[in-house]
Order: C-alpha cells, then structure tokens, then sequence
C-alpha cells in the first residue's frame, strides 16, 4: 500500500495519507468515533484515539489508581452535548474523561474501583448509551459493547440507565469517593442541589426512585467528612507530565499551527479584514486534519493587539502596522497555542523592529530558562520575564527605574505563560511556585503593549507585540515544539514577502 506524509515542510511525519482509496476499511463506521477499522489512516490497530495506545489508557487508570487511598471509588462523566440555535455543536469530550478512557462519545460513564485481588489492582465499569435503530438513522453508530469491553478494556459495560443502582452499591463499599461535581456554588453547596446536577448530569434517563436513592446515598456520603473529594486534581497531576506518546502528538499539533501562521503571514495584505486572516488559519489547519481550533484566534492589528484578548477580528489592516495572531489547532486531542506578530507590508519598521527585537531577546532568554536543572518555577520565569522586559526596554529609550512596577504592570500585564496539553490552559491545579519537571509541557508567551501616553517613547506607541512558544521542558534543555513559526525578524519578513519560497496560498 503505498502512503505519503500529509505535513510535507517537515523532516517529521506524523499523519499518513492512504492513496489508494480501494483499500480495506470499514465504511460506514461501527464505531462512535474513528478506530482502527473504519479509520486505518488516522488511528492504528490498538490505539483508542490517533497516537495514544489502549495500553497507554490502562496505564493512566492504573497510576491514578494506585495515587488514590485504598477503597476508592472514582466516577466520571462524558461532557454533555451543548446546542446551539436547537442544533448540537460539534461534540467535545471532557478532558479528564477522555485521558483516562479514550472514549469519545456523549451520555457515557465510567467507575474505577479499588480491588487488589485483580491482576490491575482496579475495577473499570463503563455506563453508555447504545444508539436504537432509528437513533443510528439520525445520528449514526455507537461503538458496541464488545470493542468496549475488548478494545477498550472495560470489565463490564452496561446501558448508562443502570448507572444509579450501580453506584449506589459501589457508593456503599467505597471508603473514598472522587468525583467533580458540576459547577458548584456557594449556594448549591448549601443546598445540596449540586448532587442533584450531578445526578441529572450522569443518568438523565434513570428513574425517579433511583435517583432518589441516589442522592441519599451520596448525602450520607458526603456526611462523613472528607470522604468526598475532587478527582480533577489528582488527574491534573497525572496530566501535567506529557508521556512521549503525547509528545508527539503536541509537536505534530504545533507543527500544523506552526505551518499555518508561517503561511498567514505569506497571504496576509494591508487592506484584509482581519477575520479573513483567522479564517485562513484555520483553513490550513482543518486541511492538515485538526478537528477545531483550540481557541477564538486574536488577529489583532495595529493598536487592536493593545486588547489583550482581542477576538472581534473585524477591522481592516492598514498599511504599515503589524498584525499580532495569538492561534493554535487541536489535534487528535491536544491543544497548540502559538504567537507571532509580523508586519502587515511585508518588513518592520525601524521602531517596530527595534521593538519587536527586545521582545524576542526576553523569549529567547526565558526559553533557555525552561529546563528541570536550571531550577525554576513558572513564578520565578514570571518575575524573571518582567525583569528582563524591563532591561531590554531601558535599552531602547524607556524611562523605567528600578522600581517602576506600575508601568511594567501597564506594559506587560499577563502572565509569562502556562501549561498546555488537552486542555488550552491546564493551570487550574499547576503549582505555580513549584519547580518545572521534564514533560512539561508550556508557553513562554512574553509581550509588550505601549499604550498612547507622554512618558513611552512616542515612535512605539499603540505598537503591541507578543511572541508566544510551546516548550517541552527537558532535564537540561528545552525543545521547542512551534520551532516551524518563524519569529527572528529576517525569517519573519521572508515568510511575509515569499523569501522561504512560500506562495501566497
Ligand atoms: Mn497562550
């Protein structure tokens, strides 16, 4: 069978391309989502999802499990399908969901129960809905309980109705219960009624008395303090390190990315719209196989990259002004994020370039900082970043003395960066202050903003630069997976004016 590499500007190959359309595959799908069978030329026999092996799945259970005390019970939920306008959007699965069980489908559960006398030290029960005859007519198939059982390795599969009584019995044996409830409040806490959204959220189909049952059970529960507690945080933990399997795929994801700013720049002109450069973007990137983008894109020009999350993306760019685009893809579950500002006309102007250099010097710098043994933490890169922003800024005519905080708070109001992974921003349980570890994955994402005021040097007002990488923190260097987004500035005018041998489409 013969195959070309899709992502041809690179020495990697990570997406392949059957070229024969004759050749044996399942069509249409048995499945809920691509599998080997009916997807030969993007998920490979053995892997759940692109990349990631049923073994890898097993192994996060088994390291999530063994992290746990001894009789814990973890339950968690498929996202549930949002609609827009009476129409679905395009289903995305919950991220802890996903990284632990591969599954992509909606109106699905999972238990994972301690039990040492198994051979996996772990029970796995998964809870889903199977599509009826007139369901697959509209909606198509559901993946059957065999490949959940077989493939996925679930120890039983049952219909998502039998959920409650399930774990109102597994709720009983469990000393331990680690679940997220959905979006609790201060008064929901009070009130209890955030079991209750839970409950709606986990078996919407099941009857009135089990629910019931439920919801006292889990009453009871949560009466003995302390026994319930958040899973998010003990994923997050497990999130936080990428595996080489995800490695690859975030380089392949920043790799598309990487692609479709370089190409942006080349079909960028003064008198675009600015949604016409987003939309652009994520043309290439939906052509190189990213099922969304990760994120709204920025495509901020002129005084509009002053907004720091500025998405509008309407305003026509002129002559002369540069063009910040803050965007990244997802791929095959994992999110991009990339920064690059570039000059609408092709070359910076002095100031911009003077400018824009001093940004760069800072980025560079902090990503030389971002390996294990030079010790630092996502804080102290921060502070370092603002120390480095300011040096560079004196050298260029700033008026900034040593104490001058406000106005760096003014010139550089956002953070350096942060962790990336399934997830856009996977910072909700990072340790800031803790010292970064290899297979971290994170942005180094400096920037400046000079608004229109006396005291700036009046040649860089209303300029806003931001240059933003992806980092793999290694024990002693750092690898830098957007590496194909050009960001020194002669690299960067030859992107914009075709000098890399670039067409403009
Ligand atoms: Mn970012």
């Amino acid at each position: 069978m013969l195959f070309r590499p899709t992502l041809r500007h690179t020495a990697r190959t990570y997406r392949w391309q059957c070229t024969r359309t004759n050749s044996t595959f399942v069509k249409p799908s048995q499945f809920g989502q691509p599998l080997h069978p009916s997807h030969p030329h993007l998920v490979k026999d053995g892997e759940l999802t692109p990349g990631i092996h049923a073994d890898e799945y097993e192994s996060r259970r088994r390291a999530l499990m063994e992290g746990l005390p001894p009789n814990s019970l973890v339950i968690c939920a498929a996202a549930k399908v949002k609609y827009m306008s009476g129409r679905t959007y395009k289903f995305r699965q919950g991220s802890d969901f996903l990284y632990l069980s591969g599954l992509l489908e909606p109106s699905a559960a999972f238990l994972l129960r301690s039990s040492p006398s198994t051979p996996r030290g772990y029970t796995y029960s998964i809870f889903h809905h199977f599509h009826t005859p007139s369901q697959a007519l509209w909606d198509g198939p559901r993946t059957n309980d065999i490949t959940l059982h077989d493939l996925f390795g679930a120890d039983d599969v049952c219909p998502i109705d039998e959920l409650p009584r399930a774990l109102k019995k597994a709720l009983r044996d469990a000393d331990y219960v680690y679940v997220d409830q959905p979006q609790e409040t201060r008064r929901t806490r009070k009130s209890g009624s955030a079991w209750k959204a839970l409950l709606e959220h986990l078996a919407p189909a099941s009857l009135a008395d089990a629910k019931a049952d439920l919801l006292s059970a889990l009453s009871d529960l949560g009466a003995r303090s302390g026994k319930i507690r958040p899973l998010a945080p003990e994923v997050g933990r497990l999130r936080a390190i990428k595996s080489p399997a995800e490695q690859k795929i975030m380089r392949a994801a920043a790799d598309v990315s990487a692609h479709a700013h370089t190409k942006t720049m080349r079909f960028a002109q003064p008198g675009m719209s600015e949604h016409v450069l987003a939309a652009h973007f994520e043309y290439l990137c939906a052509r190189e196989w990213s099922q969304r983008p990760a994120y709204v894109p920025v495509v901020a020009s002129g005084p509009n990259a002053l907004t720091i999350h500025y998405t509008a993306n309407d305003q026509l760019i002129r002559e002369d002004e540069l063009v910040l685009i803050d965007a990244g893809c997802e791929l095959d579950g994992y999110a991009s994020d990339i920064t690059r500002t570039f000059p609408a006309s092709g070359r910076f102007t002095p100031a911009q370039a003077e400018l824009y250099s001093a940004v760069l010097a800072a980025q560079k710098r902090l990503v030389s900082l971002s390996n294990a043994s030079a010790g630092y933490s996502l804080y102290q890169l921060h502070t370092e970043s603002v120390h480095l922003l300011a040096d560079e800024l004196r050298a260029i005519g700033f008026n900034l003395d040593r104490s001058s905080v406000g106005l760096m708070a003014e010139l550089y109001p956002h953070f350096v960066g942060h962790p990336v992974g399934i997830d856009l921003h996977e910072s909700s349980h990072f340790d800031r202050d803790a010292p970064l570890k290899p297979g971290m994955v994170i942005t180094i994402e400096p920037g400046i903003y000079v608004p229109p005021r006396p005291h700036y040097p009046k040649h860089f007002h209303n300029i806003g630069i931001r240059i933003e990488d992806e980092v793999l923190v290694g024990e002693t260097y750092p690898t830098v997976l957007s590496v194909n987004a050009p960001k020194e500035v002669a690299d960067v005018e030859g992107a914009c004016t075709g000098a890399l041998g670039l067409e403009p489409l």
